[in-house]
C-alpha cells in the first residue's frame, strides 16, 4: 500500500479499513492520494445515493402531508381529509425529477418546458436560486415565480382542484429558456395512489349550495390511474377538456 505513489492505480480508500489494524496502510493512501493526485475515491463510506434519495423522499412527503393538512383547515375539512383522499388502498405516489435547462440563444423560439397544469396533487419544486425562468399564468398574465435562495415553491396540481371543487386552482405554468445561465430545478410530486378515487369533497359541495353556479358538483369522480392515462396524451392542453372528458367517462361506463 505504501508503494502507491509508484504505481499508477487511482488512489482507492476503503473506508472501513480506517476501524481495523489496516489503518495505517489507509492513511497512507490518503496521504499519497492528497499530495501526489489531489483526488481519491471513497468505498464503504456509509452514505448510499440510494439512501440519500429515500431520506428526502421522506422529508419531501413529510412536508407535503404538513401543507395538506394547512389546507384541510383552511378548507374547513377535518384534518386528514386529503392524505386520506390521496391514500387509495397503497398509499400516496411519490416522485422526483430534476431538470436542467441549459442557455438558449433564441428564447424567443423555444420554451424550456411548454404550459401546462400538473395531474397530481401538491408540488414541492427546489428552483435554481440564480437563473429565473418559471413563470404562472395570473388573471391572463405571465407571473415570474422568482428565485428565493432556500425557499420551496409549492403548487397545486389538478387533484387539488378536483377535490376542492375548483376553490383551489390548477394554474397554467410554464419554463421559458434563458440566453445565459443554465438553470436546474429539483421538483418533487405527492399524488394519490393509482387506485385511489377521487372526486369534490361532498363537504365543499355543500358549502357551495348557497352559490347558485356551484349547487352540485362541478367536478367528475374517476380513478385517479384513469386520468393519469388521459393527461399523458394531452399534458400540454388547458385542464378543462380532460375534466369534462373524465365526466363522460362516468357517463359512458
Ligand atoms: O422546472 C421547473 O421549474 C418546473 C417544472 C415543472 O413545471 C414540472 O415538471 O411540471
Ligand atoms: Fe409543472
Amino acid at each position: 500500500m505504501a508503494a502507491a505513489s509508484s504505481t499508477l492505480s487511482f488512489p482507492v480508500i476503503n473506508m472501513e479499513k480506517l476501524q481495523t489494524e489496516e489503518k495505517p496502510a489507509a492513511m497512507e493512501v490518503i496521504r499519497d492520494a492528497c499530495e501526489n493526485w489531489g483526488f481519491f475515491e471513497l468505498l464503504n463510506h456509509g452514505i448510499s445515493h440510494e439512501q440519500v434519495m429515500k431520506q428526502f423522499a421522506s422529508e419531501i412527503q413529510k412536508l407535503s402531508e404538513k401543507l395538506l393538512e394547512l389546507l384541510c383547515e383552511n378548507l374547513g375539512l377535518e384534518q386528514g381529509y386529503l392524505k386520506q383522499a390521496f391514500a387509495g388502498s397503497n398509499g400516496p405516489t411519490f416522485g422526483t425529477k430534476v431538470s436542467a435547462y441549459p442557455p438558449c440563444p433564441r428564447p424567443d423560439l423555444v420554451d424550456g418546458l411548454r404550459a401546462h397544469t400538473d395531474a397530481g396533487g401538491i408540488i414541492l419544486l427546489f428552483q435554481d436560486d440564480q437563473v429565473s425562468g418559471l413563470q404562472l399564468l395570473k388573471d391572463g398574465e405571465w407571473v415570474d415565480v422568482p428565485p428565493v435562495r432556500h425557499a420551496i415553491v409549492v403548487n397545486v396540481g389538478d387533484q387539488l382542484e378536483v377535490i376542492t371543487n375548483g376553490r383551489y386552482k390548477s394554474v397554467m405554468h410554464r419554463v421559458l429558456t434563458r440566453p445565459d445561465g443554465n438553470r436546474m430545478s429539483i421538483a418533487s410530486f405527492y399524488n394519490p395512489g393509482a387506485d385511489a378515487v377521487i372526486f369534490p369533497a361532498p363537504a365543499l359541495v355543500a358549502a357551495a349550495a348557497d352559490d347558485e353556479e356551484r349547487a352540485e358538483a362541478a367536478y367528475p369522480r374517476f380513478v385517479f390511474e384513469d386520468y393519469m392515462n388521459l393527461y399523458v396524451r394531452h399534458k400540454f392542453e388547458a385542464k378543462e377538456p380532460r375534466f369534462e372528458a373524465m365526466k363522460s367517462a362516468i357517463a359512458t361506463a
